[in-house]
């Protein structure tokens, strides 16, 4: 890497199955091999399960990745990350399933990115806790490029 393309992203990683530290651990050995240099690590939280019914709580955590890798295929790689790591179904009838590794790709830059297979920023996050939680914990200032606001201000107003 010369640096001259390179960027940041931020990515939200969950697993509410098996060995979830360890998925998550292993998921991220794989982003640093292959994505980028992790600049900073959230905690890892235990979260209750958002969207959907599971007696399987999460363990949910953010990270911050310098990379000059094309972000659609950046977006390849965390599925294949994903996949490697066990991720079978993605949905059962478009419903949140249980999982044993989830990689979104949360923010990257000052991109805006609207395709059917991919969105960023993720068109859910500001309105999740356990994403704002530890992304407020590594980035406070950040600013979402469509809404103006930071993860500061959006974390303020989630619901609890
Ligand atoms: N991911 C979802 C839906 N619900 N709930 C928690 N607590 N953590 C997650 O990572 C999560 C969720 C969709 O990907
Ligand atoms: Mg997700
Ligand atoms: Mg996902």
């Amino acid at each position: 890497m010369n640096g001259t393309n390179e960027y940041t992203v931020y990515l939200a990683l969950g697993s509410n199955l098996g060995d979830k530290q360890k998925n998550i651990e292993e998921a991220l050995d794989r982003i640093e091999e292959r994505i980028g240099s992790i600049i900073s690590l959230s905690a890892f939280y235990l979260t209750a399960p958002v969207g959907f019914q599971s007696e399987n709580i999460f363990v949910n955590c953010a990270c911050e990745v310098a990379t000059d890798i094309n972000i659609y295929r950046l977006f390849e790689i965390t599925q294949d990350i994903e996949k490697e790591i066990g991720r079978s179904r993605k949905s059962k009838n478009g419903q949140y399933t249980d999982r044993t590794i989830d990689i979104d790709l949360i923010l990257a830059g000052d991109c805006v990115i609207d395709t059917p297979d991919l969105t960023i920023p993720h068109p859910h996050f500001h309105t999740r806790s356990f994403v704002l939680d530890p992304l407020y914990e590594i980035a406070p200032d950040l600013v979402h490029p469509l809404l103006g606001k930071s993860i500061r201000e959006l974390r303020e107003k989630v619901p609890r």
